[in-house]
Parts: structure tokens; sequence; C-alpha cells
């Protein structure tokens, strides 16, 4: 198991020497496994999809008090992340990473692109210039919301689906207004993974990575389905939190950080982003 080098690697060092930081050793880890079994696979995919839905906040190979340096931030310890966790080397621990461990884990792929000596261990170099960043073509991201009966139907929808692999949406709405019903998501449990963290009243996270990326065309992403509490009047909202909600972790971006309301007294509207 890992451990703190601290003062080992001091040799040679005058022991009167005042040695003003703290030092770790960093012995290899393995790329994507995160509960510490000697294997990247499922739990794993799944443990990264928690995490990105903020469900957990650390890693069981990982734990908060042997590696304080990877969560330093408790209010928001999903924004750092031990290395292993970020296999595609894009300083992010998300969807993509989760699909690419199912992708290793499923013998369709032999590496990770962080793995740039293929010999399933970390830490490595980083990638050559020119490997890591590939440019998204330009597309739009649109949400509608359908009105039938008592009933609320979110509908996120890309018009160009190419290069897609994992995504996190998240909706903000009054819990004293609706309740989520249900989650469609038919293009993607057949192919991948999704996880969602209704805990907090009022925001609905959904977290999915596919096994493969889509193809070129149009699809549909999600649809959410949400129930009008009684004695509710006209004044819903629900609203896309842009600032969270991200497609293949932010390599395919929204436009802005605003958050858009969805205005449900005008179901036939379309909000529409650039998204890049
Ligand atoms: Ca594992
Ligand atoms: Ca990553
Ligand atoms: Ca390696």
């Amino acid at each position: 198991m890992m451990s703190d080098g601290g003062g080992t690697a001091n040799g040679g060092v005058d022991a009167s020497t005042p040695q003003h930081y703290v030092t770790r050793i960093y012995i290899q880890f393995l790329w994507g496994d995160l509960n510490d079994n000697a294997q990247a696979g499922s739990v794993d995919a799944s443990l990264l999809l928690k995490f990105d839905a903020e469900l957990v906040d650390s890693f069981p190979g990982y734990p908060v008090e042997d590696y304080p340096e990877y969560y330093p931030d408790p209010i928001h310890p999903w924004l750092n992340f031990p290395t292993a966790a970020d296999v595609n080397n894009d300083d992010i621990a998300g969807t993509l990473d989760a699909s690419l461990i199912m992708q290793q884990y499923a013998l369709l792929i032999d590496d990770f692109p962080a793995d740039t000596d293929q010999d399933q261990w970390g830490p490595d170099e980083p990638l050559p210039a020119g490997k890591v960043s590939m440019r998204s073509v330009a597309r739009t991201m649109s949400v509608s919301v359908d009105a039938v009966g008592d009933s609320y139907y979110v509908n996120f929808k890309i018009d160009n689906a190419n290069q897609l692999s994992g995504l996190r949406l998240v909706l903000i709405y009054d819990p004293s207004h609706v309740s989520v019903d249900e989650l469609e998501t038919q293009w993607l449990v057949p192919n991948g993974m999704i996880v969602t963290n209704n805990l907090e009243p009022g925001r609905f996270i959904i977290a999915g990575a596919l096994m493969s990326p889509l193809g070129d065309g149009a699809s549909d992403l999600v649809q959410v389905k949400f129930n009008r509490k009684e004695n509710v009047g006209a004044s819903i909202l629900i609203s896309v939190d842009q600032e969270m909600t991200q497609i293949n972790d932010g390599q395919i971006q929204l436009a802005s950080n605003s958050i858009h309301v969805i205005d449900v007294s005008s179901p036939t509207e379309v909000r529409e982003w650039m998204v890049h």
C-alpha cells in the first residue's frame, strides 16, 4: 500500500537543516483503480460516476484521511481527485474516464491515454503535444419542456452526437412545486451506465458514461419527467444548472454559465445554446 515517505528520502541532508516541506514518496499506482483492488473495472467506473454526481467525496482506495492533498477543498471535494482517476489526462475525473475504464474492462481498448508507456501503471509522462486535445465540432444542445396534464417532460437533445461518450446534466427545481418522477435514457442504459443523485431537495444530477462514443447525427439525450404537486399554481420553475452541466467532461462546452429557466407556462419554447 502506498505510504508516506516523509523523512526517509532525506539521505545526505544535514539533520540540523530545517525542512520546511512535507514530502510524500509517490510509488506507482494502477491507472483507474480507485477502490484499491488491483484492477480497473466496473466498480471503479461506477465510483467515478458517483463522484461526478457528488454522491461520494473520495475514493475507497484514496481515503481523505490518508490522502488529504487530493481533496484540499472540503466544500467541493469532487474538484480534486487522485491522479489515478484521470485516465485520459485532461485534469478532470469524470464521465470520459468512466467510459474509458468500461472500455478497457470490456477489452475494447488495451490502454488508457494517460498510460503513455502502456504498462497499466502510473504516473506517466505527460502526453506528447497534440495528442490530448481534439477540438470538438460546433454543435447545439437544446432543452425543451412538454406539459402533459400534471406532468412536465424535460428533454435534452443534441444536434450532433459525434464522439459523445459521457455527460452530466443538472436540473434545479422548486421541490414545493414538482417532484422528479422518472428518467428515460433509451440510448444510454444498454450501452453504458448511469448514476443519479436526487438527495438534495430541488437538485437532480444525472451522470452517464457510454462504452463507445455515439456517432454522427442528432440524438435525444435524456428525458426527465416531473410531476406537479397538488395545489400549485402556474408559476413553476425548472432550470438547468449550466455551470454543472457538461458533455464529455467539458470538452463539448455550453456557451455560458448562466442558469436558464424553463418557463413551463409556454411549453413550446426551446432553449438553445451554442456549444463548441
Ligand atoms: Ca478497482
Ligand atoms: Ca479525465
Ligand atoms: Ca504507465
